[in-house]
Parts: structure tokens; sequence; C-alpha cells
């Protein structure tokens, strides 16, 4: 007897023995989905449930883990499968199929696209989204590239490295930072974005949480607008994103950037961040916003510390859990320095690992300032992980 311990994090290992030992690769796919591990937590079911789920579990094979009002479940996705179908369902677990279902559609069918105004980009690759601040005060790149001519540069060099959105800021968003006047935020992105769209060198983003700003950047050619707010600042946000047919990438924060540090409270940040960007797409999806037009976002550094950031860069399947694209911004943020004792203006290196480890982990955007860096290391990442 030779005993292989095989790879579990993804069905390739499993794909590929199988492949190996003559099946063809449809059945060999099919075989290694079905038996990869899946484990859920299911929180708020009553005490019934609870305990079918139990009996279920010995029967079936499956762990299940529980306490009071809630059951954590592992077992391989063929055998969690029968729970997501109606007609085959045991007893007294019917509430839990929808959810089940919906899941478990989305991890064997994830979101291929996003549809953005006037196009749609695939996800089968990396996509870059290059930063563009014309912020005087940005943590990172904080008044450099204030005037136009500065932006269109930058934004040259960006989608030269492979960025193929420009995401064009006007508000700093960093703790403590001063607000700005809608007027002037419209005055700072407006002009940027008209030239960057004149120029070809987009599809663009707009970064605000005003409806006022995103109409008007979007009137000047944005396609995208990107909320750090996940829709709780502006009431009118989903009503302009909606009506323009335009991307949305809904952010997780709490509070504001003056209040978010003291809001860095988590028992169990991953699902917390999870359930509270279910309600943050849910309000886009509320508004009129189609679901394939929504990416979310876990808010690297908003109103998370370091340990947090790490925890849910480590756990981002969870976002990807919920069925939409994931998009991750951990750029020159204060959680990569704390790991590596790099100032702000030498975390490249840092960002580009961040993002192939959160390739991996499922995250499909990738907001950053150079581009250069993360696309090596994203095409190391990329030829690490099998098509699927
Ligand atoms: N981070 C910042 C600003 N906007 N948008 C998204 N979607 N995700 C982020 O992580 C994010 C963002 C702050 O960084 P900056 O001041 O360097 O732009």
């Amino acid at each position: 007897m030779k005993l292989t311990a095989l790879a579990a994090h993804t069905p390739e290992a499993v794909r590929a023995a199988l492949a190996a030992r003559g099946w063809d690769a449809q059945p060999a796919w099919f075989a290694a989905n079905g038996v990869q591990p899946l484990i859920v937590l299911l929180d708020e079911i009553s005490e019934p449930e609870r305990e079918s789920l139990v009996r279920w579990g010995a029967k079936a094979g499956a762990d299940v883990l529980t306490g009071d009002g809630w059951a954590l479940v592992g077992a391989a996705a063929s055998r969690l499968a029968p729970l997501a179908r109606p007609d085959r369902l045991p007893p007294g677990l019917e509430g839990l199929a929808p959810e089940l279902g919906r899941f478990l559609s989305s991890y064997a069918d994830p979101p291929r696209c996003w549809q953005i105004a006037g196009r749609s980009l695939a996800l089968d690759h990396p996509v870059m989204i290059g930063v563009v601040n014309v912020t005087p005060d940005s943590f990172s790149d904080g008044g450099r590239y204030t005037s136009v001519d500065r932006a269109v540069a930058q934004a040259e060099r960006l989608v030269a490295d492979g960025c193929e959105l420009l995401d064009v800021g006007g508000e700093s968003t960093r703790p403590g930072a001063v607000p700005v006047a809608e007027h002037e935020e419209i005055a700072r992105v407006a002009p940027v974005i008209e030239e960057l769209a004149r120029r070809g060198l987009g599809p663009l983003s707009v970064d605000t949480r005003k409806a006022a700003v995103a109409r008007a950047a979007l009137g000047a050619g944005a396609a995208v607008v990107n909320d750090v707010s996940g829709l709780a600042f502006d009431p009118g946000l989903a009503g302009v994103v909606e009506s323009s047919g335009a991307g949305l990438i809904v952010m997780h924060m709490r509070g504001t950037p003056d209040t978010m540090d003291s809001l860095a409270v988590y028992r169990h940040v991953a699902a917390e961040v999870a359930a509270e960007l279910r309600v943050a797409a849910g309000r886009a999806e509320a508004g009129g916003v189609a679901r394939e037009r929504i990416v979310v976002d876990p808010g690297f550094g908003f109103a998370k510390t370091a340990e947090q950031n790490f925890r849910l860069l480590d756990e981002l399947a969870t976002l990807v859990g919920l069925g939409y694209p994931v998009a991750v911004g951990p750029s020159r943020k204060r959680f990569l320095g704390a790991a590596t004792g790099r100032p702000v203006e030498d975390r490249d290196r840092a960002t580009a690992v961040a993002c192939a480890l959160a390739w991996e982990r499922g995250a499909r955007l990738f907001r950053v300032h150079d581009a250069a860096l993360a696309r090596e290391a994203l095409r190391v990442a990329v030829a690490t992980t099998s098509a699927r």
C-alpha cells in the first residue's frame, strides 16, 4: 500500500488524481467537486431544526457541531446538496433549503462577469482596478496627482501596467479625514473623468459616497460607482446607479471615516462582515440595482484592526460565499505595514502578496496603486490555480 495525501483546499488535486487514472475530464471534475469538503455555519436556527440537523448528520456522515441557535455543518459538497433540495430534504429542515441552495449554486457556478455601464468585465482572470486619487490628502499618494495632467499620466501608467478599470476619488476616507463638500468633490473628479474618458483611458469608476457626485461622474463618463459606505451614507445613491446602469462596488465599513476606528469590535469578523455586506448588497438590490452589477469588498482598513484585516484576508471565501464577485483593496494599507514594518511608500510588495493570497481565496478584483508588482504576483497566483 502506498498513501498519498491530496490537497483539499480546492477540487484540483482530486480532479488531477482521477484524470491521471483514466477518468474523462467532465466526470473527474464533477466527482472532484462532489467530494470537496464544505463547512457552513447556520445561525438563527430553531431548536427543532437543530435537532433534525443532528439526526441528519449522524445518518449522512456529516459533522455537526451545535450550540444554542446555531450549527456548524461540515461535509462533502455531495452530502450537503440534498439539504438544498426541497424534494429530498429531511423533515424539519425545510427552512434551510433556500439559503443553502443559493450558496451551493454560487459555489458550483460563481459569477463569471461583472456588468458595468455599457460593457461587461470578464472575471476569469484577475481584474486590476488602478487608483487615481485626486485628493490633496489621500494617505498614500497625497497631493501628487491633483491636476488633470498628473491624473492622466498616472492613469496611462496604470493602464500600461494592466489595469482594466480606473477608480477616480476626490474625497479621502482615511481615518479622521476632513469631509469634502459635494461641489468641491465634483470639481475634483468630473474634469479628470471626462479627460480620461476622452482619451479612452477607461472604463472608469468614481470612488464616492454621494449621489450628486456619482451623478456628475457618470455624466462625465464613469461606468462604475465605488461606494466605501456600502450605500449607508446617501440614500439617493442606489437610484443613481440603477438609472445609469452602472456597476456598483459595495464596500464594508462601519460608521464614517471619523468614527470607524472605534467601531472595530467583532466577535467573529468574517461572519459579521459578510452579514453586514449582505445587508448592504440587499440595499442595492432593493434600490433596483441588478445583482450582476454588484461587487462586494471587505473594506480592508475600514473599522478593522490589523489582526481583523488579516483574519478577513484569510477567510475571504466567506465573502465569496455571498455569491457576488469580491473586490479587495489592501493597497499600501496600515495592516501591511504592521506585518512588514514598511512605511506607506514601501508597501507595494506586501500589497502584491496580499493580492495573490486574495486571488487564491476567491477575490477577482484588486484595487491597487502600483499595478506592475501586483500583476506579477497575480500571474503567479493564477498559474497556481486550475481553470474552472
Ligand atoms: N480603500 C480606500 C478607498 N476606496 N474602495 C474600495 N472598493 N476598497 C478599498 O479598500 C478602498 C476604496 C482607501 O485607500 P486610498 O486612500 O489609498 O484610496
